[in-house]
C-alpha cells in the first residue's frame, strides 16, 4: 500500500496530536502503514498540552483515563493521584510519545488549512503552512474541546494589562500574587482555577453569567493497595469500564429504578453517599434524573442545599444556586469550589441580567460599574466539536465543503465519516459519544474502528469507504430523537453549541456509551452497512 510514496506521500495523514492522534498513529504503524501526524502544537498531548491553567486536572480517575492498548503501559505506569493533574498528564502523553518511538512520524508547530478530495486519485491533499501532503486517508484527530472560545467583547483590545484564556495558558504560568484579578465564566475550567487563583491574589472578581453545579473531587494520593488490586485484574477493570455508561467508573455501584419509585430518604442517602465519595458518578444512583424533571429537581435541590450550607453569606449563597436542570451540562468537579466564595478577597458578580458591556482599559464595565484589575481570565470555554473541523477548509466530492455540508449543524454517520468525504474520518466527532463518555476509551474504540477498517478496505482491495446519505439521514435522527427524549436539551450547554453566539443549535454527542459500541460492532459485522465502499 505504501511503497511509491514519496517524503510527502502517506497511506494516511492525521492531524493532531493528542491522545487520539497518538493512539491512530500507533494503531495504523503495528499494520505497517505509513502516516503523518501534523500538529499545530510544538509538543503531544493536545487538550493536556493547551490547558495549563492553575488547578487543570482530570475529572475522569486517573486509574481509567490513560491508554489501554498496551498491557506494560498500563501496569507499568503510576499515577500519583485519584485524579491527575494536567501536569502528569502532559508526562503521561510525553512517556507514551517515547516510549512508541511516535514522535519521528509527528510534525510540530504545523497547522492544517485545507484538506481536499481528489476523486481521479482518491486521494486527500492536505496543505499546511509548513508544506503540502497527500494520503489516501485523512483522519482529524483535532479534539472536541480545542478551539477556544473568547466572547467579541466591546473594547476587547482596550484593556492594558495581561489577559489569559484557561485554553491557552502561558507555558511559563502566571503569578498571581498581589494582583487584582477578573475572571470571566464559571465553568469547569473556572471552578478548578477559581480556589487558587483565591489563594494567591489580592482581590479576584468572578463574573458569573449561569450559576454552575458542582460536586466535591475529594482527591487525594492513591493508594498503593487500590492501585494493586486494579493492576492485578486491569483487562477485567478496563473491560467493566467500556461497559459504563457516560464517563462513570468501574467500580461506582449504578442503580437501575427510578428515583420517583424512591422516599425522599432513599434519594438523599444516596445522593449523600455519592456527594461524600466525590466526582462524575454523583447522578448514578437512580435511572431518570436526566428523563424525568421531578427526579432531576430532587438532585439539583440536594446541590442548591450543599451550597447554602457551605456558602456564609446567604445572598452569594443564593447567587451561586444553579437552577437548570442539573447534568444538562456538564456536571463540574472541584476542591473547595464554593467554600471559596467564603474568602473576603473573592467576589462574585452576576452578569445574567446585565451582560459585560464592555472591557475598558483599566478592567470592564458591567450593569453601569467599572472594575478594575491587573489582569483578566478569561474561562470562557470552546467553541466546540465543530469548531477546530470547521476552521480548517475541507473539501470532498464535487468540491463541497464541510461548511456547507454541516450549514445546519454537523451530520455524520456514527461521527465517523460525513457523506461526500469519502476516506475522511473524525475522532470523537460530533454524533459519536465522545464528550459524554470517558473520552479515553472513546477514543481507543474509534482508533480500532478507523484501523479495522482501512484494513478491510485493503482486504476487499477497495480503494474508498464513504457514508451513504440515508445511513448518515438515519444517524442523525437517530442522534436527536435520543437527545429530545432526555433533558439534556433543556439548557444553554456547550454540547448544543449554545455558548457561541450565532452557532446552529443542535445536540451534537450522541448520547448512548456503551450502547454505541454495539451499533459500530454491528456495522462492521454486516458488511460496513451504511458505508460503500469502492
Ligand atoms: P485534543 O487533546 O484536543 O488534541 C487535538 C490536537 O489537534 C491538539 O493538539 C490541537 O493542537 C491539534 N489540532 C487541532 N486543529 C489542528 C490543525 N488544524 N492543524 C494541526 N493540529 C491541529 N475528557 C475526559 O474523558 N475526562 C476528563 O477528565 C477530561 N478533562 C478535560 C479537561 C479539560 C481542561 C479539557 C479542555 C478537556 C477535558 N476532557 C476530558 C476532554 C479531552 O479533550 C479529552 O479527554 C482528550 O484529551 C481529547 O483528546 P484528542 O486527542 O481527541 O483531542
Ligand atoms: O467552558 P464552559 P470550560 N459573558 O463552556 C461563560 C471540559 N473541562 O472551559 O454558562 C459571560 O463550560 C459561560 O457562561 P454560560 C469539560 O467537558 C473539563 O469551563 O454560557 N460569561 C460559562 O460559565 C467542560 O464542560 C474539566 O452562561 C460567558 C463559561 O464562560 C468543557 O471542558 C476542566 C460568556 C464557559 O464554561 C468546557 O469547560 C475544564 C460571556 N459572553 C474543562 N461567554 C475537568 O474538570 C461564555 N461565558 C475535567
Amino acid at each position: 500500500m505504501n511503497e511509491t510514496h514519496s517524503m510527502t506521500e502517506y497511506d494516511a495523514i492525521i492531524v493532531g496530536a493528542g491522545f487520539a492522534g497518538m493512539a491512530m498513529l500507533h494503531r495504523l504503524r503495528s499494520a505497517g502503514r505509513t502516516a503523518r501526524v501534523l500538529e499545530a502544537a510544538s509538543g503531544v498531548g493536545g487538550t493536556w498540552y493547551w490547558n495549563r491553567y492553575p488547578g487543570a486536572r482530570c475529572d475522569v480517575e486517573s486509574m481509567e483515563y490513560s491508554y489501554q492498548f498496551d498491557d506494560e503501559l498500563q501496569q507499568q505506569w503510576e499515577w500519583s493521584e485519584k485524579y491527575a493533574t494536567q501536569p502528569e498528564i502532559l508526562i503521561y502523553a510525553n512517556h507514551v510519545a517515547d516510549r512508541f518511538d511516535l514522535r519521528r512520524d509527528i510534525q510540530f508547530d504545523t497547522r492544517v488549512h485545507s484538506a481536499v478530495f481528489d476523486e481521479a486519485a482518491t486521494r486527500w491533499t492536505v496543505t499546511t503552512e509548513n508544506g503540502v501532503y497527500s494520503a489516501q486517508f485523512v483522519i482529524m484527530a483535532t479534539g472536541c474541546l480545542s478551539s477556544t472560545n473568547t466572547p467579541a467583547f466591546a473594547g476587547i483590545d482596550s484593556f492594558t494589562g495581561p489577559t489569559y484564556h484557561t485554553g491557552q495558558w502561558p507555558h511559563d504560568g502566571v503569578d498571581f500574587t498581589g494582583k487584582r484579578v477578573g475572571i470571566i465564566g464559571t465553568g469547569s475550567s473556572s471552578i478548578q482555577s477559581i480556589p487558587i487563583i483565591a489563594e494567591q491574589a489580592a482581590e479576584l472578581t468572578v463574573f458569573q453569567r449561569t450559576a454552575n453545579y458542582s460536586v466535591p473531587a475529594h482527591n487525594g494520593a492513591l493508594d498503593p493497595q487500590f492501585v494493586h488490586e486494579i493492576k492485578t485484574t486491569y483487562a477485567e477493570f478496563r473491560a467493566d469500564n467500556s461497559l459504563m455508561p457516560g464517563a462513570f467508573g468501574a467500580r461506582t455501584p449504578r442503580g437501575d429504578t427510578s428515583a420517583l419509585e424512591a422516599t425522599a430518604q432513599e434519594i438523599e442517602a444516596d445522593l449523600e453517599q455519592r456527594w461524600q465519595r466525590g466526582g462524575l458518578t454523583f447522578l448514578g444512583g437512580f435511572n431518570d434524573f436526566l428523563l424525568s424533571a421531578d427526579a432531576n429537581e430532587i438532585a439539583a435541590e440536594f446541590v442548591r442545599n450543599k451550597i447554602r450550607s457551605i456558602v456564609t453569606d446567604p445572598a452569594t449563597a443564593e447567587l451561586l444556586c444553579p437552577h437548570h436542570v442539573i447534568g444538562c451540562k456538564r456536571l463540574c468537579v472541584d476542591t473547595g469550589y464554593y467554600a471559596t466564595f467564603n474568602r473576603p478577597n473573592v467576589h462574585l458578580v452576576d452578569v445574567s441580567k446585565n451582560p459585560i458591556e464592555t472591557l475598558t482599559t483599566a478592567g470592564l464595565r458591567t450593569g453601569g460599574v467599572d472594575y478594575e484589575f491587573d489582569c483578566i481570565v478569561f474561562a470562557t470555554g470552546f467553541d466546540a466539536m465543530t469548531g477546530t473541523l470547521l476552521k480548517i477548509d475541507v473539501r470532498g466530492v464535487d468540491g463541497i465543503t464541510l461548511q456547507d455540508a454541516w450549514s445546519a449543524g454537523p451530520r455524520t454517520y456514527l461521527g465517523l465519516n460525513v457523506h461526500g468525504f469519502p476516506n475522511f474520518f473524525t475522532i470523537s466527532g460530533p454524533g459519536s459519544p465522545s464528550v459524554l463518555s470517558n473520552m479515553m476509551v472513546s477514543i481507543e474504540q474509534h482508533v480500532h474502528w478507523i484501523g479495522d477498517c482501512i484494513d478491510a478496505i485493503e482486504a476487499k482491495g477497495a480503494k474508498a469507504i464513504e457514508a451513504t446519505e440515508a445511513a448518515q439521514t438515519e444517524w442523525v435522527d437517530v442522534v436527536n430523537l435520543i437527545a429530545s427524549a432526555t433533558l439534556v436539551h433543556n439548557c444553554n450547554s456547550w454540547y448544543l453549541g449554545a455558548n457561541v453566539p450565532g452557532k446552529t443549535r443542535v445536540f451534537m454527542p450522541f448520547l448512548g456509551f456503551p450502547m454505541y459500541v454495539e451499533v459500530c460492532d454491528d456495522v462492521v459485522a454486516n458488511d460496513y452497512r451504511g458505508f460503500v465502499m469502492s
